[in-house]
């Protein structure tokens, strides 16, 4: 269905936006795109990002959307190496914790996490990467007391070089009826610093309970969000070379997910990602596309849309196209 959409932030180019209510306030924490000479690859080399904005909002369809500027910079990050992709940030106690996937100097992704007094930050970056951590795409979800990071990606975002939480020798793509590889979950310890224990996969299921396998188009790639409503819990992403963005409903946050459908078909521009967030009533998805670069997939441009639920808890899907 098409539905009325708005450019978020047109002044400059940003994408997989994050976002979170705080203060009664709208914050969206979005990877900040840079134009680049580099030739367009199936490892996202194009995607040079070297550092972070805040932005905010208190009405997302109609609203003034306040830069907060500059909050984290490639070269304040004693361990980068290049390529500041998709954060996410929460709150516990007054501070509020950002973590950042970004190469290390050995072309390696690890997660980072840099500490804010403010939602709006800035925010200054621990010495080290998140110990063990790898690949990319991150969203932390509140649960009960503690926090639970959902992260990983395909191709570019290296988690086919893992398995059982170690590097393999060779990286290993499932394909045809193998399968899909899953996003991964896990705790954060109390100082929101540390992994508390191993990731585990993330299982996207079929109505008959079988993991949804490599060669479909609505598997998991990347761009991981989790968001409750009505007492369930949605884990929603992008299928990458499908350009969708799809979800399951579970009953845990740690899965399984049972696969029910297509939020967004696919955008102008290769990649599709997003955050789903219920603020004063009604729930917003905010995602990116192509469309004000003419289609440059590696200079994407913020959006946002309401979503609306039928009855039985169901997403409508959204078309990704307005024109
Ligand atoms: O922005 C760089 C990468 O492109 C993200 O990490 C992916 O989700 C895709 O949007």
């Amino acid at each position: 269905m098409k539905v009325k959409k708005r450019y978020l932030f047109p002044a400059d180019y940003m994408a997989d936006p994050s976002v979170h209510v705080f203060n009664d306030r709208l914050y969206i924490y979005p990877s900040h795109d840079w134009e680049c000479e580099n030739v367009e690859n199936d490892n996202g080399d194009q995607y040079v990002m070297k550092d972070y904005h805040v932005l905010s909002t208190d009405d997302p369809m109609n609203g003034e959307v306040i830069d907060h500027g500059c909050v984290l910079k490639l070269e304040d990050i004693p361990w980068a190496g290049r390529q500041m992709w998709d954060n996410d940030c929460h709150e516990k106690d007054g501070k509020y914790y950002m973590y950042f996937p970004l190469k290390d100097k050995c072309d390696i992704f690890r997660i980072g996490v840099a500490i804010a007094d403010r939602p709006e930050g800035p925010f200054i970056p621990q010495p080290d990467p998140i110990r063990g951590s790898y690949s990319m795409d991150i969203c932390v979800l509140k649960e009960g007391d503690g926090y639970l990071m959902y992260f990983g990606g395909l191709w570019g975002g290296q988690l086919q070089r893992y398995k059982d939480n170690k590097a393999l020798e060779s990286a290993y793509l499932p394909e045809g009826d193998e399968p899909a590889l899953p996003s991964r979950v896990v705790k954060l310890t109390d100082d929101m610093l540390q992994w508390a224990e191993e990731p585990k996969p993330v299982q996207v299921i079929d109505e008959d309970g079988n993991p949804l396998k490599a060669s479909d188009p609505h598997r998991f790639f990347e761009a991981s969000w989790v968001h409750k409503h009505n007492g369930k819990y949605y884990f929603s992403y992008s299928t990458g070379d499908s350009h969708l963005l799809c979800y399951a409903i579970g009953d845990n946050p740690y899965g399984p997910f049972t696969y029910k459908g297509v939020i967004l078909t696919p955008v102008v521009g290769w990649t599709t990602h997003h955050s789903i967030v219920e603020y004063k009533g009604k729930t917003y998805l905010f995602h990116h596309d192509s469309v004000p670069s003419g289609g440059k997939s590696w200079l994407r441009s913020l959006k946002v849309c309401e979503l609306t639920y039928n009855e039985d808890g169901t997403i409508q899907t959204i078309d990704g196209i307005d024109e």
